[in-house]
């Protein structure tokens, strides 16, 4: 009796043990902008939803800034299983295929009434795509319109001629050369460094951006074009998101929608408060002359039609479907 009772203690203490190691996930997620990026606020909160509506089964850490991967990294590596979970920004993955690049064209979608539209038009295509690599699109939320930094005023795009210019995507290098600049891409991460190096002196970001990266202490205008907003997508591995019960699927589904509106409510007010601090801290920000828009507005259709030369009857339907 006492040695059956001894047994039965032992593999109840056994499964007590196995129970809850068994039953909690752990996630890692990589994000390529700092902690305190309104899109890495917003991961924070996403994390903690999920982990509070799974009663901790499963736990999602941040990892910000780049961190863990560099952001060109960070698709490849949900991809290959290397991280579960992570966010990326669509745009950067042109190259790989003419539809992550949309929201990067200029002067296709530029507020945020047409950035929403452009996201409708790509999702399903965006949806089947990343089904076909093993990856789940999450959510995805527009960074605020780009507008163009400079050490010296512009007068129009010919004083963007021979300057160092900073890219983070295909479309925002091929925006140098059509402005004779000389593109460098560098991410996000460091881009106060290479500004403080003399690595680069212009680029295309977001007031955002700005602030992040404290743009003001090297750089004195911003022009605020507004462009385009390029959009932050977070993806899961599938296999990943498989090996979950059906309630934890669920709850990170539910957790992913609430940080979609969350986002795009929070990179609106962003846009107004970051541009506020701009002023704040001696930049000068203007709307840009219209001679500057113009010639902004001529790159934009030259690269329209690239893409689309690129992204044939697939371009087409989408760009149709979001002009209708
Ligand atoms: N900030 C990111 C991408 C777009 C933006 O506004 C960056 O500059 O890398």
């Amino acid at each position: 009796m006492k040695r059956r009772l001894f047994s039965l203690t032992l593999a109840a203490s056994a499964l007590a043990c196995s129970l809850p190691a068994a039953a909690q996930t752990a996630w890692d997620l990589p994000s390529a902008y700092p902690a305190t990026n309104f899109h890495t606020v917003n991961l924070n909160a996403f994390a903690s939803d999920v982990e509070k509506a799974t009663g901790g089964k499963l736990k999602i850490t941040v990892h910000a800034n780049a961190a863990l991967f560099k952001a060109p990294e960070i698709k490849r590596a949900v991809q290959g299983g290397q991280a579960q979970i992570g966010e990326i920004i669509l745009a950067a993955y042109q190259n790989e295929w003419a539809m992550f690049g949309a929201d990067g064209i200029p002067f296709l979608a530029t507020s945020y009434e047409d950035s929403r539209k452009l996201y409708a038009a790509q999702k399903p295509i965006l949806q089947k795509k990343l089904a076909e690599q093993g990856l789940m699109l999450l959510y995805s939320v527009a960074w605020p319109p780009q507008g163009i930094y400079s050490k010296k005023p512009l007068a129009s795009a010919a004083d963007l001629k021979g300057s160092k210019w900073r890219a983070y995507s295909p479309a925002t290098s091929r925006i140098a050369q059509l402005v004779g600049a000389q593109p460098v891409t560098v991410q996000a991460a460091e881009l106060s460094q290479a500004l403080a190096t003399g690595v680069v002196e212009t680029n295309m970001t977001s007031g955002a951006t700005g602030v992040d990266s404290k743009l003001f202490e090297h750089l004195k205008f911003y022009y605020d074009v507004q462009a385009w907003l390029p959009k932050n997508a977070v993806i899961v591995n599938k296999r990943a998101f498989d090996a979950l019960d059906k309630a934890s699927q669920d709850a990170l589904l539910k957790a992913a929608a609430d940080a979609e509106t969350r986002g795009w409510a929070a990179s609106q007010k962003v846009n107004t408060d970051s541009l506020a601090t701009l002023r704040a801290n001696g930049m000068t920000v203007e709307p840009g002359s219209a001679a500057l828009k113009a010639d902004m507005q001529k790159v934009g259709a030259t690269m329209l039609q690239e893409w689309l030369g690129q992204a044939g009857a697939e371009g087409q339907q989408m760009l149709d479907a979001y002009r209708k």
